[in-house]
């Protein structure tokens, strides 16, 4: 395969508008296949340095360009990823490895997120109030904040990258973007798309490289005023702590442990299907991925029967091959992480019913792959059953009654998504507001979330902050308070009220 899809061998920084080569590369190789895609450079410090410094010049105009005239990149933007969807989605496979059908469904998301947030230049709505005093005016308006830098993960690396680019250029501001070294390909090409759409120079800047280098500096550059970032619990803290230090504003959107919670009324058969594919879609690599099913002890035994039989049929392979449901894992360290937990479930006393091993069939032995897994019996005080795995492992824990699968749901330390299957009305409003996650589904699984709702989570999920949705704007606006006095003479707030 190599990459006939891909233009260049090598990617280059994308600063100013220009491509800018960089010096130490590193291999993005295809997690189904284990060979080279491309070659990514590793940047230092002073590339960031270079792309803050044009970023905040840029940005001075773009802030005085109507945000109507701003959204009209974003429609082009949107246009030029709908012409190049297929392109797109074949690329994202080649460096995630995720299934075609999948990758598509990415691209989209990015497609909705850019005629969404263009539609956000013609609204951006502030407030008007009323104010204390006679013959005096106050609204509140949302102001662009400069620079901003946004931290991307491998596992949605062009839709989460859209999530918070688009919102972040339609209010006003100018983008130095890190993304994963995994996955650079989605971000070379989204950088062409802005420039094809017009954007003008120095608004996007693409700096890539590792996080303990190009991450730290972002954190660190004063001139970064704010940093959106989704990734792990670890880096997000990190990030968190440094950014608490320097009273810099940070969004974070750290991962979940999210459950489906199967009641005794439950129409199994959907239950299965949005237990599969929210646990074994993308591999289970999702943020949103099921990785614990709450299950009602009266449906248990039927429940697992019919996973079981379903898991059978999943096929594993590479994601550009027809009928395959269920791709590689991105990397070794994703692998050895997964296989930790297995031994973890298995010493803790957990019953594994499927999966459990590595799958090195035939071609399957030069990519990453793991079979599904199933386990049964688990208790909430598991270890698999409170850490993200990152994988495809699911644990089934029994429970007794609604109100014990709501609090075994909320026993964990995440809070991204949780789902309820059941009949009953009366359990759906009481699970909706009792599931203690960012996002509730009902009779659907985990995974799915819209691009005009917010994104994000409680608890070690996030930080209050929300990705996509009109809230996103929060993260790149500030809300600035304007009166206007027309009386002609000083009126002292708080002391000249007659
Ligand atoms: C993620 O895994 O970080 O809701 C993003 C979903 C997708 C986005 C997942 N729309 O599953």
């Amino acid at each position: 395969m190599g990459n006939t899809l891909l233009d260049v061998k090598k990617l280059a920084n994308y600063i100013n508008g220009e491509w800018v080569e960089g010096t130490n590369f590193t291999a993005v190789t295809n997690p189904a296949t284990g060979e080279e895609v491309v070659q990514v450079p590793l940047s230092e410090e002073s590339t960031v340095d270079e792309a803050v410094k044009i970023a905040k010049k840029a940005q001075k105009e773009w802030a005085l360009t109507p945000a109507p005239q701003r959204a009209e990149v974003l429609y082009e933007v949107g246009n030029i990823m709908k012409e190049r969807k297929e392109h797109l989605a074949q690329l994202l496979t080649l460096e995630n490895g995720k299934v075609l059908e999948e990758a598509r469904g990415e691209v989209q998301e990015g497609i909705d997120m850019a005629y969404y947030m263009a539609g956000e230049g013609r609204r951006l709505f502030g407030q008007t109030t009323n104010a204390e005093l006679k013959d005096k005016f106050a609204m509140s308006v949302r102001a662009p904040i400069g620079v901003v830098g946004i931290i991307t993960p491998w596992n949605f690396p062009i839709a989460i990258a859209t999530w918070k680019s688009f919102p972040a250029i339609v209010a006003g501001n100018a983008v130095v973007w890190k993304p994963a070294t995994e996955t650079p390909i989605m971000a070379y090409e989204l950088a062409k798309i802005y420039e094809d759409a017009g954007l003008p120079k120095g608004i996007i800047n693409v700096v890539f490289g590792s996080g303990g280098t190009v991450g730290d500096a972002m954190v660190h550059h004063p001139d970064i005023r704010v940093i959106s970032f989704t990734g792990s619990n670890e880096t997000g803290s990190h990030i968190a702590a440094e950014c608490g230090r320097q009273l810099k504003k940070v969004s974070l959107e750290m991962g979940g442990k999210n459950a489906v919670i199967v009641m005794d009324d439950a129409d199994l058969d959907l239950a299965v299907e949005g237990i599969l594919w929210s646990a074994f879609g993308t591999s289970g690599q999702r943020c949103t991925a099921c990785s614990r099913v709450i299950v009602h002890e009266d449906v248990k035994e039927e429940l697992e029967k019919r996973l079981q039989t379903e898991m059978e049929k999943l096929s594993i392979g590479n994601g550009l091959h027809d009928g395959v449901k269920v791709g590689p894992i991105i990397n070794d360290a994703g692998m050895e992480k997964i296989k930790k937990y297995i031994g973890i479930g298995k010493e803790e006393g957990a019953k594994l019913l499927a999966g459990g091993h590595v799958l090195t069939e035939g071609d399957l032995a030069n990519g990453n792959y793991f079979a599904p897994t199933l386990f049964t019996d688990a208790t909430s005080e598991m270890r698999i059953a409170q850490e993200e795995i990152f994988g495809p492992v699911v644990s089934l824990i029994p429970v007794k009654s609604f109100e014990e699968a709501i609090e075994v749901n909320n026993s964990v330390t995440y809070g991204l998504s949780s789902s309820i299957f059941t009949k009953d009305v009366n359990r759906v409003f009481k699970a909706q507001r009792d599931l203690d996650t960012g996002i509730v589904y009902v009779n659907a699984g985990t995974t799915g979330a819209e691009i005009h709702l917010p994104f994000g989570g409680t608890k070690g999920t996030g930080n209050g902050h929300r990705d996509s949705g009109v809230q996103a704007l929060d993260v790149f606006t500030e809300w600035k308070a304007v009166y206007v006095d027309y009386s002609g003479k000083l009126q002292r707030a708080q002391i000249d009220v007659e």
